[in-house]
């Protein structure tokens, strides 16, 4: 059951939940944090946000690092599992719930689903060969390869036979097809969406849900001999958190899930495996997959696999959270692949945060304080920032409609510009010296309100610095305290209210 007239609306975002086989990098944190932007720009709408996050704990792979360890796979995960609970919490990140695949509530999950499958007809038992890469665990073709090696990790594969059960995902072309065809927006961007349709096109083939090579998984309720698939148990760990296996009624309030926010990588496996899945399992397939490009190095995909990685703690140290948010969102399109680069961060930090962003929010309080006796005063219902303010929101609502977090806050920072300028034009130190009380209260009172909108609208992404500003303006509550789009509307505050000038939002960085 979806939402009642009145009630909040159900908003449903997740993240891939990640293999904690090492501690995680910055490819990790870009999904994570994208869906955070997303989720808390929902909120301020009033939705009834659940964002979930998490950690994908079975497998070979996982198996295979503990024996190299000389440790359980259990022990494994259970030291490295917080580890990306704790770059959640140090990036700010509002998850309303962690998974874990290794948890009672996710096996009854995964058994439930995988036994209504199962007694639907589309899993039967089979043999299997074929060649699979570890890192990716999952199978390919020889002619999938790239010079006899996967082509994501570039790395041999393992020639593997097993007798293993199969979801017969070949039934499911055509209703994929119509899937697709009757909801363009299912998978975005449009760059994926193609590439999904030609996979599908080429036929599909069955692909095994079980292994008995391993044990480290979740048991088949009807052959306890074979452990669950890494790819079978983790997508449905979707389902399991939302309550799959003990409330429908909660599971029916947020499923169909609005966005699965995911890399590339695994695109196939959530936009082809996954709505099969469901549909073999009597329930609706996701309303978005939207898959993002890979964060890469000079030009190779950062990975574990490939040793290359940046730790997001070494970048939060230097930039604080919201440098940090600002340089994944804002800074990279949000779906292509970018290049992660040092020195670009650091330019765009200084350039965009410390001196546009900083300034204004530094010069207009300064000010305000100083000719204003520190008392907010009101702003105009008419002037240049009015409808500046207006284009802004409306640039942001467009963009974040696309996950276009960069345009979004392209839209933010035209406002931001427009306010610069506004006082550049207007001088408003020129109008106090000059005794013009009511001229200066004016320019000043405009600034103050297209810095609340300013504050409303960056929140998403950095929302650090956009509660400060808050408080300094005088408000009551945050941010996120706050309700779209009435909060985006001309002259709500802050006039009369107490300033605070406080230290600069964004020191310059000199490194
Ligand atoms: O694939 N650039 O886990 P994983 C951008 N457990 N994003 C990156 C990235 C990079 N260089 N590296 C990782 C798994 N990511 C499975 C998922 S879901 C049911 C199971 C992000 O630890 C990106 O979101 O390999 C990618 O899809 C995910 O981390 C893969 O994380």
């Amino acid at each position: 059951m979806r939402s009642r007239p009145g009630e909040a609306q159900p908003f449903y975002v997740t993240t891939p939940i990640y293999y904690p086989n090492d501690v995680p990098h910055i490819g990790h944190a870009y999904t994570s944090v994208a869906a955070d932007a997303l989720a808390r720009w929902r909120r301020l709408w009033g939705d009834d946000v659940m964002f979930l996050t998490g950690t994908d704990e079975h497998g070979l792979k996982m198996q295979r690092t503990a024996e190299a360890e000389g440790i359980t796979p259990q022990e494994l995960v259970d030291r490295t599992s917080p580890t990306f609970r704790e770059l959640a919490t140090s990036l700010d990140i509002t998850n309303s719930d962690f998974i874990r695949t290794t948890e009672p509530r996710h096996h009854a999950a995964v058994q439930q689903f995988l036994q209504k499958i199962y007694d639907n007809g589309y899993i039967e038992l089979g043999t299997y060969e074929g060649l699979y890469c570890v890192s990716c665990e999952a199978y390919y073709t020889e002619d999938e390869l790239m010079d006899g090696n996967c082509p994501i990790h570039a790395r041999p594969v393992e020639r593997v036979t097993e007798d293993n059960y199969f979801f017969q995902l070949s039934r499911f072309e055509d209703r994929l097809l119509e899937h697709y065809d009757a909801r363009p927006e299912a998978v975005q961007p449009e760059t994926r969406r193609n590439e999904v349709l030609g996979f599908i096109k080429q036929g599909l083939r069955d692909f095994s849900v079980s292994r008995t090579s391993i044990t480290w998984g979740v048991p088949l309720p009807w052959d306890p001999k074979h452990v669950a698939y890494v790819w079978a148990d983790a997508l449905f760990n979707y389902c399991s958190a939302i309550g799959y296996a003990t409330d429908r009624e909660r599971f029916d309030r947020y499923w169909p899930v609005d966005y699965h926010l995911i890399g590339k990588d695994i695109l196939r496996f959530h936009a082809v495996y996954w709505p099969a899945m469901l549909f073999a399992a009597d329930e609706a397939p996701p309303k978005c997959v939207f898959a993002h490009g890979w964060l890469q190095i000079g030009g190779d995909k950062m990975s574990k696999t490939q040793g290359n990685v940046i730790r997001p703690a070494d970048l939060i140290e230097e930039f604080g959270v919201d440098g940090y948010r600002y340089h994944f969102l804002a800074d990279q399109r949000f779906g292509p692949d970018g290049e992660f680069s040092y020195e670009n961060m650091l330019a765009r930090y200084n350039a965009d945060l410390a001196n546009n962003f900083g300034n204004l929010a530094n010069r207009v309080l300064n000010m305000a304080v100083s000719y204003c006796e520190g008392v907010a005063p009101e702003a105009r219902a008419e002037g240049p920032l009015v409808e500046a303010s207006r284009v802004a929101f409306d640039g942001v609502q467009a963009a974040m409609e696309h996950l276009d977090f960069a345009r979004a806050f392209g839209a933010v920072w035209d406002l931001i510009r427009a306010a610069n300028s506004f006082i550049e034009d207007q001088e408003p130190w020129k109008l106090h010296k000059a005794g013009d009380t009511a001229a200066t209260a004016a320019v000043l009172g405009d600034c103050l309100e297209a810095l609340r909108i300013v504050a409303l609208l960056a929140s998403p992404v950095i929302p650090r610095a956009a509660a400060e500003l808050w408080t300094r303006l005088g408000l009551e509550g945050g941010p996120e305290d706050q309700r779209l789009p009435d909060a985006a509307a001309w002259g709500l505050g802050p006039s009369g209210t107490k300033l605070d000038k406080g230290a600069p939002l964004f020191p310059r960085i000199e490194s």
